[in-house]
């Protein structure tokens, strides 16, 4: 069967360019700084987010690792959303290999902090505390339904970040989204970070990797972090030579995944039984509600076996993602289908 696969915009297939160049990649040992295609990538990177350096990691999840390792010593503090991927789908990994200690606040529904609760947050220097080094931000917000947050939203946490001596480190993972909706370049949101992560494997439709954006002094260190975590590559070319054709083909494009987005969102509000408000929906992320007496993992499994996958995000909230591959005529199939489903439930 066919399917129309909304999980997640990781499910991307890399496009016929990237495996042209893939094929034709020039390589060397990343290691020694010698493949040209990787360095290639990384100033290209650095430029797109308008910082100095940048450094390729397999993983999103890598990306945050190695910039927080590298940010902070064991049992210094970073403080972060309640809904951050890295505070809910990372491991805990800061905590478990670097000793660090993650300090929440609440997610706002627009995925912003309130400047108020971070300011509250930063510890004072005390024998008893320990010590705040990093705020982290995340844009799009992927639990809040991939919002994108503007500079302006931003700028008053960097602001306290700087009276306070810290660093603000943003899970940028799909900040092309965020500038795509926004109209602006992704570097204007990265100013309102000193250190940023970005995915290529996500919306940008790379096979793998990301990259950390921010001061060359940072990169330096961060490129350490990631040797002894095991991500120093040899011939990554191999992939870098993707990502070039990510950031180089795919980012103008997502716009017509929020535009298919958008078109589920407002199929899925007719659909009685499912709860969204259409126009909370910005970028490629839809997250909508069952209603309290149906079981979302029914629902899911219904709908697989009928040839449409979604996700499971949280008790009755249910995860659609559009992406590369999935096209107008399969939203509207997508919506028939769950329409269906949705009568034999409710
Ligand atoms: N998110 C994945 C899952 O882990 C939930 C998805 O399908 O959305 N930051 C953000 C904001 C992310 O959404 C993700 C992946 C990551 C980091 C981690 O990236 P990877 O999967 O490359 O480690």
């Amino acid at each position: 069967m066919e399917f129309i696969d909304l999980r997640s915009d990781t499910v991307t297939k890399p496009t016929p360019e990237m495996r042209e160049a893939m094929y034709r990649a020039e390589v060397g040992d990343d290691v020694y700084g010698e493949d040209p295609t990787m360095n290639r990538l990384e100033e290209m990177a650095a430029e797109r987010l308008g910082k100095e350096a940048a450094l390729f990691v397999v993983s999103g999840t890598m990306g945050n690792l190695v910039s927080l390792l590298t940010h902070c010593g064991r049992g210094d503090e970073i403080i972060m959303g309640d809904k951050a991927h890295t505070f809910l789908y990372e491991q805990g990994g800061v905590s478990a290999l670097g000793g660090i200690h993650v300090r929440t606040v609440p997610n706002l529904p627009d995925g912003t902090l309130d400047p108020q609760d971070v300011e509250a947050a930063i510890r004072p220097d005390n024998l008893h505390f320990p010590r705040t080094r990093v705020i982290c931000l995340e844009n799009t917000h992927n639990v809040c339904g991939g919002v994108p947050l503007t500079p302006q939203q931003m700028a008053p946490i960097k602001e306290i970040a700087e009276r306070h001596g810290l660093a603000v480190h943003l899970d940028g993972a799909r900040i092309f989204n965020a500038a795509v909706a926004l109209g602006i370049e992704a570097k204007e949101i990265a100013a309102q970070a000193d250190t940023v992560q970005l995915c290529f494997s996500k919306g940008l439709s790379a096979p793998i990797g990301s990259a950390i954006c921010g001061p060359a002094d940072f990169i330096r260190e961060a490129r350490r972090t990631r040797k002894v975590v095991g991500g120093g590559m040899r011939q990554a070319g191999v992939i870098a030579a993707a990502a070039i054709v990510a950031l180089e083909k795919m980012v103008d494009r997502l716009a017509e995944d929020h535009e298919n987005a958008h078109l589920l969102a407002e199929g899925l509000a007719e659909i009685p039984g499912l709860k969204i408000d259409p126009s909370s929906v910005k970028t490629n992320i839809v997250i909508f509600g069952v209603q309290a007496q149906v079981a979302e993992q029914e629902v899911v499994a219904r709908l697989a076996e009928r040839g449409v996958k979604v996700g499971v995000i949280g008790p009755g909230r249910l995860r659609a993602v559009t992406h590369y591959g999935i096209t107008r005529q399969d939203i509207d199939r997508a919506l028939v289908i769950i329409r269906g489903v949705m009568k034999e439930l409710v």
